[in-house]
């Protein structure tokens, strides 16, 4: 990483319906009645969100809710919501207003609205690398194009009772959105299965395929799918950023 400030692209998944355990202890939070909550993401892959089959979080993270305006919620790690505080979200500048607070154990199977997403509804399921000092320590989920999605993704349906995910969750198919050169529509299952990953616990081989797919849809991707359909990524990649950002779906993030 380097000394400049990174800028993110965050993702706003609305709130369909909580999992059950979220509507528990959520449910009756007053301050939280006839909101629209949204997860929050934060992403450097924009063009890719026409590829969203589900978003992370990590079980052990500590995750709040946060007052945004209003009519907007907020749930992010605490340490993200105060850098918004400062960027233009949340009701007073520099001050941030906690409603609750919940671990992300409690928000697996979380039905989520994921923006640009060729799938209507989508869940949150459970991601070991999530970490919670990068972003809002909430992570959109596009097997197709990320490595690590991918095969997290994989973990999780082979092993869905381990994880407590109800199937039907994680039933969805990674969708192809960027077509390479040399590795096809797919590019991270190709990849990865290529380089015969298996777990989310092969770190050192993840980060080699992650370099190898980033690189590969940056530089020779074609946008297959969507509003920049037939645009290289290097184009679509700002032009999808401004289309989420002024369809109020999105807005830019730096830390
Ligand atoms: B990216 P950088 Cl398709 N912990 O978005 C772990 N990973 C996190 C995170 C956190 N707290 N917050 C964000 N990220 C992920 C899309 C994507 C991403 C694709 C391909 C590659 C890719 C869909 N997931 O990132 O350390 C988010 O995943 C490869 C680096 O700040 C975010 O962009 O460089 C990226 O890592 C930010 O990582």
């Amino acid at each position: 990483e380097g000394v400049g400030p990174q800028e993110y692209t965050g993702i706003k998944l609305q709130v369909i319906e909580w999992s059950k355990e979220a509507q528990n202890t959520l449910g009756s939070v007053k301050e939280l009645e006839n909101k629209n909550i949204y997860l929050i993401a934060a992403t450097l892959r924009p063009e890719t969100m026409y590829g969203q089959t589900n978003c992370f979080v990590a079980t052990g993270i500590t995750y709040g809710l946060y007052k945004i305006n209003e009519t907007d919620v907020f749930l992010c790690t605490y340490r993200s919501a105060r850098n918004m505080a400062f960027q233009g979200y949340s009701c007073e500048h520099g001050v941030i207003n906690q409603l609750a607070e919940v671990k992300g154990a409690v928000l697996i199977g979380t039905k989520v609205k994921a923006p640009l997403s060729i799938y209507e509804q989508v869940y949150v399921l459970p991601m070991e690398n999530v970490l919670a000092t990068k972003g809002t320590g909430v992570v959109t989920s596009v097997p197709s194009d990320s490595p690590d999605d991918y095969i997290t993704f994989q973990d999780v349906k082979k092993k869905s009772a381990y994880y407590k995910v109800d199937p039907s969750w994680a039933a969805f198919d990674p969708i192809p959105i960027i077509d390479t050169p040399s590795y096809g529509n797919l590019t991270a299952p190709n990849v990865c299965q290529q380089k015969k990953i298996n777990s989310q616990k092969d770190r050192v081989q993840l980060a080699e395929a992650k370099e190898i797919v980033y690189k590969e849809g940056f530089y020779n991707g074609v946008m297959l799918v969507g509003d920049f359909k037939g645009k290289p990524v290097q184009e679509a990649k700002s032009l999808t950023k401004d289309l989420l950002i002024s369809t109020g779906q999105g807005f830019l993030y730096n830390e």
